[in-house]
């Protein structure tokens, strides 16, 4: 009779322990789905960031040492600031391909400083010196509403977003100088290729915090042209594929295949090429591919056309909802 009752106590244990050990899983497959329930990603207001290009190409060109240049970085450290980040504006001179000393101002504006976990988020906000691409007034500086406005103006509409839905994730964002100030017709040697992107060059070697670092990092250039494709680029696919397919992936899940098609196309110099091979952060470049054109660049790069008659709002919105995706999916 003893033995039957130690039997008959370990079988009730055993099955509280079963008991338990379910209504444990079943606490648990709640929380995950409390956890992996669908998060809100803030839409991304595609007037507001037209808007942010307008404001800079009323500036004019936004060429190093002009008193545009230094306007527009006042309304770009301002607006950044009004946003909720912190913002750090890093100054230099660095030395354009022809000798010309160039007074740099990488502009700096984080989300969450302390958080371990951060994107960088950049563009390249200064605009050509010369309309080396056009036909005329080729010594004149261009508008740059693509090449320069567009990525900055997303990504100004993204930190919009960012003070309106607070994340957990460090989000830094840089708009960074003298990238467009290169050596015309490159001759592909080491020293002009080497004369573009001077302002992610030198943050690349001395970035505004000592052992800065960001789990990955996403380059807008041109992003505002109609109908653009953009491909899976030599250098992002080379330094950070898993990154590449994690922003197509989201681009073509919420609807903008057409933006985001699955095709290699070969690496550009641009600022995310100093990002991965000096301070080896994995970044991206989201850049029009356009195989239409000599340079493979948008038909206006360059050019005098490159104004805001050629901002399309559709390609805006593809892009700025995609990144967003991506932000509060992390
Ligand atoms: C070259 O032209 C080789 N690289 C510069 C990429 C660029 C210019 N992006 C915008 N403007
Ligand atoms: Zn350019």
């Amino acid at each position: 009779m003893v033995q039957l009752g130690i039997i008959r106590n370990s079988i009730v244990l055993l099955l509280a322990v079963l008991l338990l050990s379910c209504i444990d899983k079943k606490q648990t497959n709640t929380e995950i789905n409390i956890v992996s329930a669908k998060i809100d990603v803030p839409k991304f207001n595609v007037d507001s960031a037209y808007l942010y290009i307008q404001k800079q190409v009323d500036f004019g060109p936004r060429v190093p040492n002009t008193i545009e240049h230094e306007k527009c970085a006042n309304y770009l450290a301002r607006t950044l600031e009004r946003f909720g980040a912190s913002v750090i504006v890093q100054e230099a001179f660095v030395n354009r391909y022809d000798g010309v000393n160039m007074n740099m101002k990488n502009i700096i504006g984080s989300f969450n400083p302390e958080s371990y976990k951060r994107i960088l988020l950049c563009a390249h906000w200064d605009t050509r010196f010369l309309a080396d691409n056009d036909t005329v007034e080729v010594t004149k500086p261009i508008m740059g509403a693509n090449d320069g406005g567009s990525g900055v103006g997303v990504l100004l509409e993204i930190a919009r977003q960012i003070q309106i839905s607070p994340l957990e994730i460090g989000i830094d964002i840089i708009f960074f100088d003298v990238e467009d100030q290169g050596q015309p017709n490159g001759e592909f040697n080491k020293s002009s290729s080497d004369s573009w992107c001077l302002g992610s060059q030198y943050w690349a070697k001395n970035p505004h915090e000592t052992n800065y670092f960001a789990d990955y990092g996403i380059l807008l250039d041109m992003v505002a042209g109609e109908n653009a494709r953009f491909t899976r680029e030599g250098v992002s696919e080379k330094f950070a594929s898993r990154i590449v397919d994690k922003v197509w992936q989201m681009g073509r899940k919420i609807g903008f295949s057409n933006f985001f098609v699955d095709e290699k196309t070969p690496g550009i110099i641009d600022d995310h090429l100093y990002i991965n091979s000096i301070i080896h952060i994995p970044t991206i470049n989201i850049v029009e591919y356009d195989n239409t054109t000599h340079n493979k660049f948008n038909k206006h790069h360059h050019k005098h056309s490159d104004n805001m008659s050629i901002i399309d709002k559709t390609t805006l919105h593809a892009v700025g909802q995609t990144v967003l995706g991506v932000l509060y999916n992390e």
